[in-house]
C-alpha cells in the first residue's frame, strides 16, 4: 500500500493567477518533484511558472493535437462530424496545448457516439499512454529538446 500526499490549493481564495500560481508552485517543489503531470486541470497557466518546470511538465488532452485545443472537445468532434479522436500527451509549453506531442490514442467515432460515450473511449486510450509516456520520463527515456521531444536519443 502506498501513501500519496495530497494537497488541495483552491483558486477562487486567491486574489490573482499570479498568487495562485505562487503558491502552486511553493507547494509542489515542497516534494521536489522529477516530473509534474496534470490530469484534469483546468486553469490555463502563466508562462512562468510554466519556464520553471519546462521539460519536466506533462498534460494530456482529450483530443488529436494539433485539432481540437481549448474545452469541450468531444462536442466539438461530434458537432463537425469528424471520424477520428482521441487523446495526446505532450510537454506543457506557454501556449495552450501546443507543446510538443510525445504520444496519441486514436478511436474511431461511431454513429452513435454522444459526449458521454466518446468521453468514456477517449478516457480509455488515455489510460494506457499517459502511464506509458510517464514510465518512459521516469525511466530517463524521455526528453524535450528545445520543440524537440526525444525517446532513446531518437527524435519522434
Ligand atoms: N497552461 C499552459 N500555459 N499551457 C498549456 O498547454 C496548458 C496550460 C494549462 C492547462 C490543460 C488544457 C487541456 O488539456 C492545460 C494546458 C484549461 C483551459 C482553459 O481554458 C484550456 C486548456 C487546458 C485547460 N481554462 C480556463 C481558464 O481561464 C478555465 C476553464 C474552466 O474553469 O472551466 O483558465 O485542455
Amino acid at each position: 500500500e502506498i501513501e500519496i500526499p495530497t494537497y488541495v490549493i483552491n483558486h477562487r481564495s486567491f486574489n490573482s493567477r499570479r498568487e495562485f500560481e505562487l503558491t502552486l508552485k511553493q507547494t509542489i517543489d515542497s516534494m521536489d518533484p522529477n516530473l509534474v503531470i496534470l490530469a484534469g486541470f483546468m486553469r490555463i497557466l502563466g508562462s512562468d511558472l510554466i519556464e520553471y518546470y519546462l521539460g519536466r511538465m506533462l498534460n494530456i488532452h482529450p483530443s488529436l493535437l494539433p485539432n481540437y485545443p481549448g474545452l469541450n472537445t468531444h462536442a466539438r468532434v461530434l458537432n463537425d462530424g469528424v471520424k477520428e479522436h482521441g487523446a495526446t500527451v505532450h510537454f506543457v509549453t506557454p501556449k495552450l496545448d501546443a507543446g510538443p506531442i510525445i504520444l496519441q490514442n486514436r478511436i474511431p467515432v461511431e454513429q452513435a457516439d454522444t459526449v458521454d460515450t466518446l468521453a468514456e473511449r477517449v478516457h480509455q486510450g488515455e489510460y494506457e499512454i499517459y502511464p506509458r509516456a510517464i514510465s518512459w520520463f521516469a525511466a530517463g527515456r524521455l526528453k524535450l529538446v528545445g520543440n524537440a521531444v526525444y525517446l532513446d536519443g531518437n527524435q519522434i
